[in-house]
């Protein structure tokens, strides 16, 4: 009999890749600086919650974000002191193809990154990057239709084929498309898509989807030829869902609701589209355009590893959901947890069920590319305690340990929002999740100086450890 060799581990691997987590449009500001567009985000000034108005003068923060398109050399110093083996962030598609249907990319969007990159790898910190985090070009949407329409892919590509060779020496792990199973509740944010009032919003879900899928198939074949070696990672908000009660209904609509979120997985990581999915079509009258070749590519070139956000879970009531509006699952109270002042329930435990049901499901490593507290933080004498999100982050680590000792194939946790950023859901500052506290306000007031919270030595004595000092 042939010896089977087992991964058993009592503990995180050795190569676990710790860090922390942000986005481009959260942070970088310098607003059309260097020749950048104008993305999506630049036109929501309340979040993608509220999403996009076109003619709205209220503050967007995201203009400025904390500054970190100059002060990055800074950041990445604090990053390294905490230890991080890896960080992840997004390239803002918009600073190197400015409005997205250009034949040739922007030198000063690319040489940004290329610094930003050089500064990390001098620190030895591996780039985790984010192809599309909710940065769609604003005119790709505007002028095309966004992902509705086909030629996104040929733009996609261009952009992908463009950053590929010019860090293929520098990034190994990549991510497509930023939570794309957001796009039921924001369209516009995760799918790039204006859903109009008297159009059937499931018809261009599904749509926008299949051109992602397309596009994510292609993007992985090239990944992988461009850059030997190279990962290539699907990106799905999976924080918990359960059942309201232990009603059959309640049981079986939560599954349903789960499963919408699923089938992005079952598409990108299995390579076909599940069977389940004909009846929603069906029932919701979706046709969905596919040419000959897409459910090949789509078989052959799956992502490599499912990366996945992580903060709460919430509780579903049969009858009550409703996907395909913005506005997202409000869920109902669950009376066993705490939740923030946002109303995002903390639950540990949770994080360890997620993980054994995707690498039930799957069978692929799995990378938690977002968890973390955010929540109002107090200046005391010049000091933040923030003790809470110590707790927060020690007991989803805790049960990401057990996860891995279940037997999950756990690649790495990267924290999201490691120095405080804006916030994508509202477009706020006071929603902090940071290690590193940034001096800037909901009013756009603030100097944007960086400083420790206490959280900051607790987080660098983990990565030291490799998880086991908690304490
Ligand atoms: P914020 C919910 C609502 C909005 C965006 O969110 C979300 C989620 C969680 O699934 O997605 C991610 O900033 C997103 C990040 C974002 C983070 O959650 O509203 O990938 O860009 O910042 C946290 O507190």
């Amino acid at each position: 009999m042939e010896e089977i060799e087992l991964n058993i581990y009592k503990t995180f691997p050795s190569d676990f890749l710790w860090g922390g987590a942000i986005a481009a449009n959260q942070t970088e500001g310098a607003h059309l600086e260097d020749g950048k567009g104008l993305s999506i985000v630049d036109l929501m000034p309340n979040g993608l919650l509220a999403g996009i108005k076109e003619d709205s003068t209220d503050l967007n923060l995201y203009h400025e974000g904390i500054g970190l398109y100059h002060h990055y050399k800074e950041d990445v110093a604090m990053f390294a002191e905490m230890g991080f083996k890896v960080f992840r962030t997004s390239i803002a598609w918009s600073r190197i193809f400015s409005n997205g249907d250009e034949m040739s990319p922007n030198e000063k969007g690319l040489e940004f990154y290329d610094n930003f990159f050089d500064e990390l790898l001098k620190h030895g910190i591996e780039p985790v990057v984010t192809l599309s985090h909710f940065e769609t070009p604003w005119h790709l949407v505007k002028e095309y239709g966004g992902w509705k329409n086909r030629k996104m892919i040929d733009f996609y590509i261009r952009y992908c084929e463009t950053v590929f060779n010019r860090y293929k020496g520098k990034v190994k792990y990549w991510m497509g498309f930023n939570e794309i199973n957001n796009i039921y509740t924001s369209p516009t944010a995760a799918g790039g898509i204006l859903v109009e009032e008297d159009e059937n919003c499931l018809q261009a879900i599904y749509q926008a989807s299949h051109n992602c899928f397309v596009a994510s198939a292609l993007a992985t074949k090239l990944c992988h030829e461009i850059i030997p070696g190279s990962k290539m990672g699907a990106m799905l908000a999976l924080s918990a869902v359960y059942p309201n009660t232990c009603h059959p209904d309640d049981v079986f609509d939560t599954y349903e609701v789960r499963r919408r979120s699923l089938f992005f997985g079952d598409v990108l990581l299995r390579g076909a589209y599940p069977t389940y999915i004909h009846r929603i079509w069906d029932e919701n009258d979706v046709h969905v355009e596919m040419e000959d070749t897409d459910l090949d590519l789509i078989r052959t070139y799956p992502s490599d590893y499912l990366g996945f956000s992580y903060y709460r879970s919430t509780t579903h009531k049969a009858g009550t959901r409703i996907l395909g509006h913005t506005g997202g699952i409000a869920g109902t109270p669950n009376p066993y947890l705490d939740a923030t002042p946002w109303g995002w329930q903390i639950d540990s435990k949770g994080l360890r069920y997620v993980c054994n049901e995707l690498y039930d499901r799957y069978q692929k490593p799995l990378f938690i590319v977002e968890n973390g507290l955010g929540t109002n933080d107090e200046l005391k004498n010049g000091e933040i305690n923030d003790d809470y999100r110590i707790d927060y982050v020690r007991s989803h680590i805790e049960e990401m340990k057990e996860a891995v000792i279940d037997g999950v194939e756990l690649m790495g946790y990267t924290y999201w929002g490691p120095i405080d950023i804006v916030s994508a859901g509202t477009g706020e500052l006071k929603k902090r999740y940071g290690f590193i506290y940034v001096d800037r306000n909901n009013d756009g007031t603030g100097t944007f100086k960086r400083m420790k919270k206490k959280s900051f030595d607790w987080y660098k004595k983990v990565i030291e450890t490799n998880g086991e000092d908690l304490k």
